[in-house]
């Protein structure tokens, strides 16, 4: 008998990002994780939570992570060692195009009997030309999983009846199969973390480093509660956005996490960690009386962490004022893209204009907002490199008007358009070109060197170039607003500031040298050594969005032994 029935693998985004370092910009600038794409699918602890409940043995290996902590790690001879039934890989973000074929590739030369599956929003839109793919052997598409997943490794374990499992892509003698979609739930509540299994594993297996979601995540465990599944507004860039689903995810969406889930999600991870718990996805989107439910909920049980809210359009003020009284402690994150309302409009995220979203700003500082980060993006329909730059001079603008607690981050939509988002399906009648269509095409780009080669898109607007100038201009000008309002200290203005020079100078030389190998071996290592020097982060201070903090300090150990003894003399699910 295998050891795990199923193996949830985590690639990097570039398989052989070690021996061939790319330079990627600022793409992963405002996230977590690093341009690896180091972080996995939140969805592997709910798959793993799932299985786990109905008696099947999962392990989950953050590949990514483990290939970045220790340079001399052998893949090849980590994959040989691992034992299971079979091995799930997501392609959950198209960024991970590479790595998640050469990881399957891989796995197939050292296990061929052991099955892959492939699942993820983009393994969903691409799920036809995936099970194509002698590497792959299933592919789950949905933006649920976990019943799918658990019919699959019945089936095999049982009677081996893939036409009964649903969503399910296969091949039958060669022959491709495609099983008709199952519809979402109507409610996320039954797909939740199991966190005590999740810390049993970990100590009982000493799985600490194949488990992190991301780099440094020990030093700054940042958590979520996901309260929506898609999204009811309608982006044209967003692979996730209501007309984009409608293209290729079937059920409907959005659906939410109850109030009471919420909450009690936020509780457990307050037992966990000292670190803030951030509620992904707007609670408004789901109507006022919802939204106010889940502040009932919060308030009645109250947690010292701070807790994240997520705004898509300016909140109320009557919520925000009952936020206040709800919740001790609250920071939040408004992301209007542009300070343009004409692009705004053109994007469609929603309709506001410059005065009702200053109001909503003074209001949320007037009322205990402990942080309020505002997020812009660089490769808009209908945004040109001066419309960039004046959104720069609006920011500066607010920073005058409101105090520190008021920030702003600015990075480009990259590397990928979102695929079946509409900017990818009617690309040139909303005036995008773009550069790659299929999967193959998308993993070609990332063989680039250079993240400007990399984006799969330009606009009518703005062609790959002035993406890149708009992007590191508009970062130099916005660092300088920070530090002449006191939000970021002197030195860390020179910080990002060097690092801009660094970017361009990279960009001169990766032109002038062209392919690699191309320049004198001398000028190759030195180019190499400063491209890995820009890895983590390039146009941001990282530590603005993610302080860290040391370890003792973040974790409550007391609640984890809690959590890990009641785990321990729960009756342990018989596999059914
Ligand atoms: C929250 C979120 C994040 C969080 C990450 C949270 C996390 N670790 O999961 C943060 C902010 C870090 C993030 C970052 C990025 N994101 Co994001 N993100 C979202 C968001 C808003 C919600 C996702 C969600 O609700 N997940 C719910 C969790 C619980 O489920 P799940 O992880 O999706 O997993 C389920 C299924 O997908 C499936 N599944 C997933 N993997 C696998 C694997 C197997 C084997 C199987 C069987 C099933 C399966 O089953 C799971 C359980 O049901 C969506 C938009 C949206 N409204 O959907 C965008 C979205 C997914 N992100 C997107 C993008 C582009 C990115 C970035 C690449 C952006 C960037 N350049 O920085 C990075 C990549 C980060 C990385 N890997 O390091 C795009 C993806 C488009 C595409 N097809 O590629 C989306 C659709 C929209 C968008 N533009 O923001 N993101
Ligand atoms: S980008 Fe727009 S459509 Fe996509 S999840 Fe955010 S608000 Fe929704």
């Amino acid at each position: 008998m295998s050891r795990y029935d199923v193996v949830l693998l985590h690639p990097p985004s570039i398989y052989d990002f070690r021996e061939r370092p790319a330079f990627y910009g600022p793409i992963a600038d405002v996230i977590p994780s690093s341009p690896v794409f180091e972080m996995y699918p939140m969805g592997f602890v709910t798959l793993a939570s799932y299985l786990r409940r109905h008696g099947f043995r999962v392990r989950i290996v953050n590949l990514a992570v483990l290939m970045m902590r220790d340079p001399s790690f052998d893949v090849e001879r980590f994959l040989r060692g691992l034992d299971a039934c079979l091995f799930g890989i997501d392609l959950h973000w198209l960024p991970h195009a590479h790595g998640a074929l050469e990881l399957a590739r891989r796995l197939k030369q050292i296990h061929p009997d052991v099955p892959t599956v492939f699942g993820g929003i983009s393994s969903t839109y691409f799920h036809e030309e995936l099970i194509r793919r002698p590497e792959v052997d299933f592919v789950l598409r949905g933006s649920v999983c976990e019943p799918f997943l658990l019919a699959l490794v019945r089936q095999l374990n049982g009677e081996r009846a893939f036409a009964t499992v649903p969503s399910l892509a296969w091949k039958e003698q060669g022959e491709v199969r495609v099983n008709p979609a199952a519809p979402a739930p109507g409610a996320l509540d039954d797909y939740g973390l199991d966190l005590g299994m999740m810390i049993r594993h970990v100590v009982g297996h000493f799985d600490f480093w194949s488990n992190v979601p991301f780099h440094h995540w020990w030093r700054h465990p940042i958590t979520a509660v996901f309260t929506v599944r898609g999204c009811g507004h309608g982006c044209l860039t967003c692979g996730a956005a209501d007309a984009a689903f409608r293209r290729f995810m079937s059920g409907r969406h959005p659906f939410y996490r109850s109030p009471a889930s919420i909450a009690a999600l936020v509780r457990q991870f307050a037992t966990l960690t000292r670190a803030p718990v951030f509620l992904v996805g707007d609670v408004l989107d789901g109507g006022m009386d919802y939204a106010c439910a889940v502040l009932d909920a919060l308030a009645a049980s109250p947690v010292p962490n701070r807790v994240g809210f997520e705004f898509f359009a300016p909140p109320p003020a009557e919520f925000v004022e009952r936020l206040r009284r709800s919740v001790p402690r609250w920071f939040a994150e408004l992301s209007p893209e542009s300070h343009d309302e004409s692009v705004r409009d053109t994007l469609g995220k929603a309709r506001y204009t410059n005065a009702d979203m200053e109001a909503a700003i003074g209001t949320m500082l007037a009322n205990g907002c402990e942080g309020l980060d505002l997020f812009f993006m660089v490769g808009l329909p209908g945004q040109t490199y001066e419309n960039v730059m004046e959104g720069i001079d609006y920011v500066a603008g607010l920073f005058e008007r409101f105090d520190r607690r008021l920030s702003a981050f600015i990075t480009p939509m990259g590397p990928f358009l979102d695929p079946g988002s509409d900017t990818f399906e009617r690309a040139e009648e909303l005036g995008y070109r773009r550069f790659a269509r299929t999967l193959e095409e998308h993993r070609m780009l990332l063989e680039n060197r250079d993240w400007e080669q990399m984006l799969s898109y330009e606009t009518r607007w703005m062609t790959r170039e002035q993406l890149v100038d708009a992007t590191y201009d508009a970062a130099e000008r916005l660092s300088a607003a920070k530090v002449s309002t006191g939000r970021i200290g002197a030195e860390a203005g020179a910080r990002v500031q060097a690092r801009v020079t660094a970017a361009r100078d990279i960009r001169r030389r990766l032109r002038e040298g062209g392919s690699p190998g191309a320049s004198p071996r001398g000028h190759e290592a030195a180019l190499r050594a400063d491209i890995a020097a820009l890895a983590s982060a390039m146009l941001h201070d990282k530590r603005e969005l993610f302080p860290p903090g040391a370890f003792l300090a973040q974790f409550r150990l007391g609640g984890i032994a809690r959590i890990l003894l009641r785990d321990l003399f729960r009756r342990q699910p018989a596999r059914a």
